[in-house]
């Protein structure tokens, strides 16, 4: 292993890249893991209510989580196997408490021991209103919703989930995001688009009327192309949250399923960042619909890290994970994830970019092609491997070795 790094840096050096900075740097970036991927997008405080939204987690693999300390067992064990110290994502839903609550009632009490459990931790928090899965959702319209008591109740919950994310940057010591994305929408050709937007205008403004303190939260908004249920006409589209983000200095959400399938958030990153001070992204894999698949190391996710990476733009971008499959081992999945979008970011960082900018600039494009041709071909694994080393994270296939011993003593007996 040693020797193999050894010659990759040689190699990488030849190049005039330091694998030893691209590792420092890559220590850095924080992932956000989203907690939902452990128990299929149910949450505990309506644990018999179907996930709705035209969102779906299909598959039955056991073990899921059920209570908040088996969720935060699972979480533990996927760190152990992860290099860095990362923010764990969560939604409202995921409330560790014994009262009865509704989601207009939610208050930071009800999320201290996720508080505590990130300190014990050394993790960051991020934050999610839940505006789908409860029956005042089933309309199919929330915070764009014309009947007024049901408006009004999901724009209550936005405004507490704030204070809550708010709770968690000044309690962590580190920012936390606090995105809103809502399911509104309609299955078939609606006749007035304009109204729906018009409340969710009102909505939001109504939310964020409250200033809260910019160096402990982020307001984000997420927009969609389309989803289950909501096919012709989405309230919140990209337009719409874009210019929303824009005029009212909040970053924006690119989800990478929530486009059209030739559309990749890649290419929107610079443009985004060039009119938002930050961005949040939920990196995800849309197999022929947003399906919210395990993310892979392929091209896009490739293209997504060298975007952030070549001009530091992550210095301004949140990356948070947003996928969930039921049936494979939901450890393994987070793992899978979080690995994949670290070896993307190691492999921008192991680029000799401003070369490569010159072969551009100077209008030499077959180096350029060359160059990244080259780059495909060489040793990033053997970094990667001592990246994970150094980060006492165990390398190659023994973290899966890991995960297998954990489904047999634990996610088996559930
Ligand atoms: C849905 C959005 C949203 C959710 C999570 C659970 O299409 O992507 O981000 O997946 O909030
Ligand atoms: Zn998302």
């Amino acid at each position: 292993m040693k020797e193999a790094y050894q010659i990759a840096k040689e190699r990488y050096g030849a190049l005039g890249v330091d694998t030893d900075k691209a590792m420092d740097l890559l220590e850095q970036i924080k992932i956000s893991i989203h907690c939902w991927q452990g128990d299929d997008v149910i949450g505990f405080l309506f644990q018999d209510q179907a996930l709705t939204g035209g969102i779906q987690a299909t598959g039955n693999y056991p073990g899921a989580a059920h209570t908040p300390d088996q969720l935060k067992q699972d979480l533990k064990q996927a760190l152990r196997l992860i290099p860095g110290k990362h923010k764990i994502n969560l939604h409202s839903t995921y409330a560790d408490t014994d009262e009865k609550i509704d989601l207009d009632q939610i208050e930071p009490k009800h999320y201290a021991s996720w508080v505590d459990w990130a300190k014990e931790n050394g993790l960051g928090l991020d934050f999610n209103p839940t505006c789908f899965s409860h029956p005042k959702s089933e309309s199919g319209f929330t915070l764009s919703s014309a009947d007024e008591s049901i408006r009004g109740f999901w724009v209550e919950h936005c405004k507490r989930a704030r204070k809550i994310g708010e709770y968690f940057g000044k309690e962590l010591g580190q920012k936390c995001v606090t995105n809103i994305w809502v399911p509104d929408g309609y299955k078939d050709i609606p006749v007035d688009r304009l109204g729906p937007r018009m409340r969710l205008k009102q909505s939001l403004d109504e939310i964020f009327s409250e200033k809260l303190d910019s160096r402990y939260h982020l307001d984000a908004v997420e927009s969609k192309v389309f989803g289950i249920g909501s096919e012709s006409y989405v309230t919140g589209s990209h337009e719409f949250y874009l210019a929303y983000a824009v005029a009212n200095h909040l970053a924006y959400t690119l989800d990478a399923g929530h486009f059209h399938p030739t559309e990749y958030i890649s290419n929107k990153i610079s443009s985004v960042l060039l009119f938002t001070n930050e961005l949040l992204l939920h990196v995800s894999r849309p197999v022929r619909w947003d399906s919210d698949h395990v993310v892979i190391l392929d091209d896009e996710l490739q293209e997504i890290a060298n975007e952030l990476i070549r001009n530091a733009l992550y210095q301004r971008t949140h990356i948070g994970l947003d996928f969930f499959d039921a049936s494979i081992n939901r450890v393994a999945a987070w793992v899978v994830g979080v690995h994949n979008m670290q070896k993307a970011l190691l492999r921008a960082l192991l680029e000799p970019t401003d070369a490569m900018k010159r072969f551009e600039l100077e209008g030499d494009y077959t180096s350029r092609l060359v160059y990244l041709e080259q780059l495909k071909a060489m040793p990033w694994q053997a970094v990667w491997d001592e990246f994970c080393e150094r980060s006492n994270v165990p390398c190659g296939l023994a973290w899966f070795d890991e995960i297998k011993q954990y489904e047999k003593d634990v996610l088996s007996q559930r």
